[in-house]
C-alpha cells in the first residue's frame, strides 16, 4: 500500500537534536535547537510558570473545549503584551487574536489564511531565515522566495538591498519579518530601519507576516514588540504569531497566538471568523492547560513582574556566555573578528562555520551546532564554554 511512500529526508533542527539525544558521548554538548538552558544544562521551570500552573490546577475544573479562537482571558492577555493594553489599534477592534498550537501553528493557520485570500500571492522569507518558514508556508501552497538580509562579508544587514526588494515586490507578496531576535542571523533591524521599511510596505501594499518567537531575549517586553506596534501605529494591515516556548520555558505545551491587524473592525469580523473557519478543519480548537498558565502570568499582579525579571536573568546569561566564548576564542586566534559573538541577538550566533567544519564539531569533539553555522548561545554554561571554544579553535584552525 505505502511503496510509495519515500523516506523522510530529516529536518536540519529537530533531526539533529534528535541525533544528539542518541550520540553516547558523556562530554557532547547541544547548541543546536534553540532551547534556552540554564547553567546546569536544564531547561528551567521558571517560578513564576510553577506558580501560575499550581494556580490553574487548584482552580481547574470541568475540561469543555475551548472556542475554535481559544480562551477569551489567553487572547487578551496576549493582545496586551504584543501592543501595549491601551493601544488604539485594540480600543477600536480592529485587531484579532486566536490561541495557537505553539507559533508554528499560529504561522500555519496564517499561511492557509493567506493562501485562501490571497492565492496568487508570494511569500518572501529573508535570506537566510529560520529553517522551517519556507516549509510551513509552502505546506499551504504558496510559493516562496527570498530577500537579501544577512551580509556575509560585514556581519551585518544588506538594508538598502532589502529595501530594494521590496520596492519590486508584487502587489499583496508577503513579507515574513522577524520582529526580533532574528533566527539563525541574530541581527535586527534598528528601529530607523524598521521605520524606513513600514512606509515603502504600506505604499506597496505589501502584507507583512511578524515572527515573534524570542520576545524579551533581545531586549525588554516592551522593546522587542517595537515593530509590532509601529506597524499597527502606521495602520498597515499585517500578521504576527508569537511564541511563548522560550519566553516562558513552555516548550511542550505549545502555547503561541497569531494575530491580525485589520482596517477596520467590520472586517475584523470576518477574519476572525475565517480563522476560526480554519481552525476547525484542521484541529478543531487548541488545548487548554499551557495557553491557562500563560494567561495567569500575564495578568496576575505579583507573577507577571517576576516573569519578566526572570527573562532579564536569562538575556543576561546568554550576554555572559557570548562574552566567555568571545574571550576565549579571541586570546587563541587573536588576529581574527569574533566581535559577532557580541553583537547579535537573542539566543542565536551565526558563525560562519562551513558545513564541513560543523561537522567536524560534532564528529571530532561531540560539539553540535546546526550546519548553516548556527549556534544556540543558550546552550552555553559554565562548564561547556570553555570546551565549546576549543573545539570552535580546533576546526577553524
Ligand atoms: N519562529 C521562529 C523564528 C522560531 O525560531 C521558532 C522555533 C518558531 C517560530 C516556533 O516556535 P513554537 O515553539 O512553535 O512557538 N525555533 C526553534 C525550534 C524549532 O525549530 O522548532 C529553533 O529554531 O531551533
Amino acid at each position: 500500500m505505502f511503496h510509495h511512500v519515500e523516506p523522510y529526508a530529516g529536518d536540519p533542527i529537530l533531526t539533529l537534536n534528535e541525533a544528539f539525544g542518541k550520540d553516547p558521548r558523556s562530554d557532547k554538548i547541544n547548541l543546536s535547537i534553540g532551547i534556552y538552558f540554564d547553567d546546569d544544562g536544564k531547561i528551567p521551570m521558571l517560578p513564576s510558570v510553577r506558580a501560575a500552573e499550581l494556580k490553574v490546577v487548584a482552580a481547574a475544573g470541568a475540561r469543555p473545549y475551548l472556542p475554535m479562537e481559544g480562551a477569551a482571558n489567553f487572547r487578551t492577555a496576549v493582545q496586551d503584551l504584543l501592543f501595549g493594553s491601551d493601544h488604539a489599534a485594540l480600543r477600536s477592534g480592529r485587531v484579532v487574536t486566536i490561541q495557537t498550537v505553539g507559533s508554528s501553528g499560529g504561522l500555519k493557520v496564517g499561511a492557509d489564511f493567506i493562501k485562501r485570500y490571497f492565492p496568487q500571492s508570494h511569500v518572501l522569507v529573508s535570506d537566510p531565515t529560520w529553517d522551517n518558514h519556507r516549509a510551513v508556508f509552502e505546506g499551504s501552497g504558496l510559493t516562496v522566495e527570498s530577500y537579501p538580509y544577512y551580509d556575509a562579508a560585514t556581519g551585518g544587514l544588506r538594508f538598502a538591498d532589502m529595501l530594494a526588494a521590496m520596492s519590486k515586490a508584487e502587489k499583496h507578496s508577503v513579507i515574513l519579518l522577524h520582529a526580533c531576535c532574528h533566527n539563525p542571523t541574530g541581527v535586527d533591524l534598528t528601529r530607523e530601519q524598521w521605520q524606513q521599511l513600514l512606509p515603502v510596505l504600506k505604499a506597496r501594499e505589501l502584507i507583512p507576516f511578524l515572527d515573534l518567537a524570542y520576545q524579551g531575549y533581545g531586549s525588554s517586553m516592551d522593546d522587542d514588540a517595537y515593530a509590532i506596534r509601529l506597524s499597527a501605529d502606521a495602520g498597515i494591515s499585517f500578521l504576527v504569531a508569537n511564541s511563548f516556548s522560550k519566553s516562558m520555558s513552555l516548550y511542550g505545551e505549545r502555547c503561541g497566538a497569531l494575530s491580525i491587524v485589520c482596517p477596520d473592525p467590520q472586517q475584523a469580523v470576518n477574519v476572525l471568523g475565517q480563522l476560526k473557519a480554519n481552525v476547525r478543519r484542521n484541529y478543531s480548537n487548541p488545548p487548554m492547560h499551557g495557553g491557562q498558565i500563560v494567561a495567569r502570568v500575564l495578568t496576575d499582579p505579583e507573577l507577571r513582574p517576576l516573569w519578566e525579571a526572570e527573562v532579564v536573568a536569562m538575556r543576561e546569561r546568554i550576554l555572559a556566555m557570548r562574552q566567555r566564548l568571545y574571550d576565549v576564542i579571541c586570546t587563541r586566534l587573536p588576529d581574527r573578528d569574533f566581535s559577532y559573538f557580541l553583537t547579535q541577538r537573542g539566543m542565536f550566533s551565526y558563525t560562519g562555520l562551513s558545513p564541513i567544519q560543523c561537522d567536524r564539531l560534532k564528529d571530532e569533539h561531540a560539539v553540535y551546532i546546526l550546519r548553516s553555522g548556527r549556534m544556540c548561545v543558550a546552550g552555553l554554561n559554565n562548564g561547556n564554554v570553555e570546551a565549546t571554544a576549543t573545539a570552535m579553535v580546533d576546526v577553524l584552525s
